[in-house]
């Protein structure tokens, strides 16, 4: 395989998509030269075979809104990869949403799945239908219209949603709802859940806490603590809001979150108490970051990336490319030691360059993030078998994932000089997984 002849095949097949080629891109790069270590795999093209989605399900969804009038969302399904198990991942709500969008994030997940070490395919999928602003029975009639196509596509055993941006615990109970309605069975079908109806304890946790169980991992390496760290959250949603409170319980000071309006900078750190009031105004009051500046009297700036602060950990947790080169300049101007990403592809690939050139522990959201997915794992475990465990057991099973994830990235990204590339680690324990189970299947 050369990896450069693939990606250009790729541009002239879907030119409209640059976020799914730059994510194609930077797994390609990387596990060029192990792939050409296995002729058989060129020989059964796994590539395009692994690149490629299975199949994508596009659709309208018809709705009505609460003045009566009639709206139309585009909605999708992508079911990426099941060499390893079910699909499974997440479903985004927002307005940017598109194919492009939908296929990195299918693509992502599929590799970052194959790390946790349990059976999970990848796939993604939603809508361009924007929640802000929507009331709760406006997101309810879309989700239960969403869920009137899509419950043909999706089951316990074939494809397995969760939450993303824009889709938290209540819209995943919408959706819940009517697929349950829809099929007259009660399956673990989604994961996310209401804790009273087949959800997972730290499942609403557990991409926060995982990034930061990843950083410590990263961070033993290098014998640095984490207590008294300037940390720089970007985002305020569910993966934010836990990065914050495992932080903040580890003695590490977050003094930044934000939304798509503009950042709030606190230099005292985000307390406990703070962090309550950031969870009211984000997920019951449904406000916005900029309120917390009002109430605390804090810096505030419209329209600004949290990267412009001095920090010494950066914890990505919003959206795509929210990162770019320039802001990685200045991060590692400012002294930032660390970057572990609780969002999908948030570094752009000057931003990642620039990373790895300073050599600064940089964990890439495919490993860093996948405590979410991992613990949906859990979930479909305890819903398969008919019990739930508690806290402790499902936090000591995320902890443990997270340490044998890095363990991982370890194994297959350390470098001459002792360098841990967990880009190339991540990339190609993940593939090499994938691989094995698609080797073994024939041509499917
Ligand atoms: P939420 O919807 O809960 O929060 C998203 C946050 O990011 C909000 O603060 C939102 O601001 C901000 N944001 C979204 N889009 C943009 C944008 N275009 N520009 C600037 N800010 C933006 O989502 P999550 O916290 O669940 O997801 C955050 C990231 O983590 C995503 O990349 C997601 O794919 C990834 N992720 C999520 C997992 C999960 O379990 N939920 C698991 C693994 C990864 P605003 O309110 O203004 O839109
Ligand atoms: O990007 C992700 O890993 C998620 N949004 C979580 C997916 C899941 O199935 O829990």
């Amino acid at each position: 395989m050369n990896a450069k002849n693939v990606i250009e095949n790729l541009k002239k097949r879907f030119p409209n998509e640059p976020e799914y080629l730059q994510a194609v891109e930077e797994v390609l790069e990387s596990i060029e030269e192990v792939y050409n270590q296995h002729p058989e795999f060129e020989k059964a093209n796994l590539i395009e075979r692994l690149c490629i989605p299975d199949r994508i399900f596009t659709f309208r969804v018809s709705w009505v809104d609460d003045k009566g009038n009639v709206q139309v969302n585009m909605a999708y399904r992508v079911q990426h990869n099941m060499a390893i198990g079910p699909y499974k991942g997440g479903i985004r709500f927002h307005s940017s949403v598109n194919p492009s969008i939908l296929k990195f994030l299918a693509f992502e997940q599929t590799f970052k799945n194959a790390l946790t070490t349990l059976p999970m395919g990848g796939g993604k999928g939603g809508s361009d239908f924007h929640p802000r602003g929507k009331s709760s029975g406006e997101v309810m009639r879309f989700c239960q219209a969403y869920l009137l196509e899509l419950h043909r596509h999706i089951g316990p055993h074939t494809d397995v949603p969760a939450g993303d941006i824009g889709v938290g615990g209540r819209e995943v109970a919408y959706m819940f709802g009517m697929y349950k309605k829809l099929t007259h069975e009660f399956t673990g079908t989604f994961t996310g859940k209401g804790i009273e109806f087949g959800g997972s304890l730290i499942r609403p946790e557990a991409t926060g806490y995982g990034n930061i169980y990843f950083l410590l991992n990263m961070l033993a390496t290098r014998n640095i603590d984490i207590k008294g760290k300037k940390c720089l959250i970007s985002g305020s949603g569910n993966v934010a809001q836990y990065t914050c409170e495992k932080l903040i319980e580890l003695g590490a000071i977050p003094v930044t979150l934000s939304d798509s309006n503009g950042y709030i900078y606190d230099p005292e750190g985000i307390t406990r108490e703070k962090l309550e009031y950031v969870m009211d105004l984000k997920t019951v009051q449904r406000g916005r970051i900029k309120e917390y500046a009002d109430k605390y009297n804090c810096k505030y700036v419209e329209g600004g990336r949290v990267w412009a602060e001095k920090g010494d950990i950066a914890l990505p947790s919003a959206t795509q490319n929210e990162l770019n080169g320039d802001d990685a300049k200045t991060l590692m101007a400012n002294g930032c030691i660390a970057v572990s990403e609780g969002a999908n592809m948030p570094s752009t690939p000057e931003a990642i360059e620039i990373f790895l050139k300073n050599k600064i522990l940089y964990g890439p959201g495919k490993a860093a993030n996948a405590g979410g997915v991992a613990t949906s794992g859990l979930e479909m475990s305890q819903n398969a078998i008919g019990l739930s465990w508690s806290r402790e057991e499902v936090d000591a099973r995320l902890k443990g994932i997270m340490n044998n994830i890095h363990e991982n990235c370890v194994k297959y990204g350390t470098e001459k000089d002792g360098f841990v590339n967990y880009v190339k680690g991540a990339n190609i324990a993940g593939f090499m997984k994938i691989a094995k189970a698609m080797m073994a299947q024939g041509i499917v």
